[in-house]
């Protein structure tokens, strides 16, 4: 029996592995736009991807506030910037360059 039979549980698998609907990785995106970042809280699940749109006319950072853990650096204006987040956690974010501008981004399991 059945290489046939054993296919499809590779395949099955191969599926699984993929991710299904639980846990396929999502992309969020941030727009930085009149000085702010828009949401101000986003809450992601460990694997998935922010992208920070920078909407202004002045270069932003998206960095974690403990120095650690992220850095866009200086995004111009139009440019973007993405990160995969995997580890768990709540992280808060400021832009260098605008010392006003706060967030925080929540990586929790789904
Ligand atoms: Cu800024």
């Amino acid at each position: 029996m059945s290489v046939l039979h054993r296919s499809a549980g590779a395949w099955l698998g191969l599926m699984l592995a993929a991710g299904g609907a639980a846990g396929d990785p999502a992309t969020h995106r941030v727009s930085i736009e009149a000085m702010r970042f828009s949401p101000e809280t986003l809450t992601i699940a460990p694997g998935d991807r922010v992208v920070w749109e920078n909407k202004d006319l002045v270069p932003h950072t998206a960095t974690a506030a403990s120095g650690q853990n992220f850095d866009s650096r200086t995004m111009a204006p139009g440019a973007s910037w993405s990160h995969v987040f995997s580890i768990s956690g709540s992280f808060a974010y400021v832009c260098t360059l605008h010392p006003t501008m706060k967030a925080s981004l929540i990586v929790s399991p789904r």
